[in-house]
């Protein structure tokens, strides 16, 4: 039956460029590596936003907080994806793959701390801002120690 071949080779393609997504999606170790950092760089830079209006280095502009709060909190689920096997180098410690469940799960960690701090900044108070933002700092530096060189 050629409708029934065409059908099951639509879905093998269909299947095989879903699985491509989650584990082939780049080429090279450097492609990988420059994907991390540049989403870690990106991140860091709306952080650091947010932490100078923290430490009362820049004025307290609720809106800017809240879309620098929104940028890390979408930024900080990407680089996860680009510490997969074959991919050592970096500033990335040998540690992120033999002892990879604890880089997952001070992963984890973070990503929790960002979605608290943006909650914390969707809804304006400063106060609150800075206790999220002292509790992501530290599950950012808690994951440096162990996993990036120094
Ligand atoms: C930043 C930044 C980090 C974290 C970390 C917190 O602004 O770039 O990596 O904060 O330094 O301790």
């Amino acid at each position: 039956m050629k409708f029934k071949r065409i059908f099951l080779m639509t879905l093998i393609s269909t299947l095989l460029a879903s699985a491509g997504l989650a584990f082939a999606q780049f080429k090279k170790p450097e492609d990988a590596i420059k994907y991390r950092q540049s989403a870690l760089t990106v991140m860091a830079n709306s952080f650091g936003k947010i932490g100078a209006v923290v430490k009362g280095e820049a004025p307290f502009n609720k809106d800017e907080v809240a879309k620098n709060a929104a940028v890390v909190a979408t930024l900080s689920t990407l680089p996860w994806q680009a510490f997969g096997p074959g991919t050592e180098g970096g500033n990335a410690l040998p540690a992120v793959w033999t002892d990879n469940a604890k880089f997952k799960s001070a992963s984890e960690k973070m990503q929790l701390a960002v979605v608290d701090l943006n909650k914390a900044a969707q809804s304006g108070d400063l106060e609150n801002i800075k206790k999220a933002f002292g509790a992501a700092g530290a599950s950012c530096k808690g994951c440096h120690d162990d996993f990036k060189k120094k």
